[in-house]
């Protein structure tokens, strides 16, 4: 269920959408911080990391935050990694008046047409990260179970339907990667999949330290690589969220960390979901050549 909202910023009370210059988000946002986001002062050291919901954003969080502290490096000791690259869109008040050194770490789920306008003109850098969007619906399906200022779904079936539509935070997958894909000219941008950061990790962290102009040495990145797996940051409370947000996530539910896998959609999807989500598929993103990997090993 979709709603206008007022031009004013509210408490978040309430699970039901609300449209914001064409954009259905959920009540964790208030108009006043996207207004202000659309004008934020970027400075051209900034970094990006801008995905769809579910699509490996604590992940990059992760790397982005070693690749930038790497005196850190060898202890592991970090800030929470919210603290060290935080959400451009959400209610994290330092970020308004954001007088961190420079290079500054953010990550956002926001849409192309939100996004802060400075970084159209290519100040900035943004890594991109688009996941198979079967696996991202399963994912946002179990978010909205785990995240009370989501609508808990009926059941799987009714969620695909309004993922398929765009009736969630976010709203669509399609438009999402696609905008951002169509418009890559406007940016200092690299798209990454997170099917290859699952295949081959240390190519991915490689390809980000060239394009941040962080060289770093073999070692140092191998340590990355190490405090990057699934397993190391699920157990390592700085890194998994386990802190973050309390109370709006249930903590009996599997939250950020919950399989971290390529191809958990085929225990999930029924044959003909997967025929007509694949059908849509085709339809929307025939012009767009970002390679998907719907399978481990593909
Ligand atoms: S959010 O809420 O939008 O910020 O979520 P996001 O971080 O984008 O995506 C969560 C999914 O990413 C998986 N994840 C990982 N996969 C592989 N390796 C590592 N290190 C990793 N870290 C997070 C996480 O498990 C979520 O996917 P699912 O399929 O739900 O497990």
């Amino acid at each position: 269920m979709c709603r206008n909202m007022a031009e004013d910023e509210k408490e978040f009370q309430t699970v039901e959408l609300f449209n914001f210059k064409g954009c259905n988000l959920s009540g964790i946002h208030t108009i006043k911080r996207l207004d202000q986001m659309e004008n934020y002062d970027v400075r051209d050291s900034d970094v990006f990391i801008v995905t769809y919901p579910k699509s490996g954003t604590i992940w990059m969080q992760t790397i982005l935050a070693h690749i930038f502290m790497d005196e850190d490096l060898k202890t592991g000791e970090c800030k929470p990694t919210y603290r060290e690259a935080p959400w451009l869109e959400i209610s994290v008040k330092e970020i308004i008046t954001d007088d961190r050194p420079s290079p500054r770490l953010f990550v956002t789920h926001l849409p192309y047409e939100l996004i802060p306008k400075a970084l159209k003109k290519k100040m900035g850098k943004v890594i991109y990260v688009y996941r198979n969007p079967k696996d991202v619906a399963v994912s946002f399906y179990y978010f909205h179970k785990f995240a009370n200022y989501l609508e808990t779904p009926e059941n799987f079936g009714a969620f695909l339907q309004k993922f398929l539509k765009g009736q969630v935070d976010y709203d669509s997958w399609f438009n999402h990667v696609k905008n951002w894909y169509n418009h890559r000219e406007e940016f200092n941008i690299i798209f990454q999949s997170y099917e290859e950061m699952t295949q081959d990790l240390k190519t991915a962290v490689i390809k980000f330290c060239k394009f941040l102009e962080r060289p770093l040495d073999d070692g140092s990145i191998n340590i990355i690589v190490e405090h990057s797996t699934f397993k190391n940051m699920k157990k390592n409370p700085k890194l998994n969220y386990e802190r973050a947000g309390f109370p709006i996530f249930d903590p009996s539910v599997p939250g950020f960390m919950r399989k971290g896998i390529v191809g958990d959609w085929k225990t999930h999807f029924t044959v003909a979901q997967n025929e007509m989500f694949t059908k849509i598929f085709q339809e929307k993103m025939e012009d767009v050549p970002l390679k998907f990997i719907w399978e481990p090993g593909e």
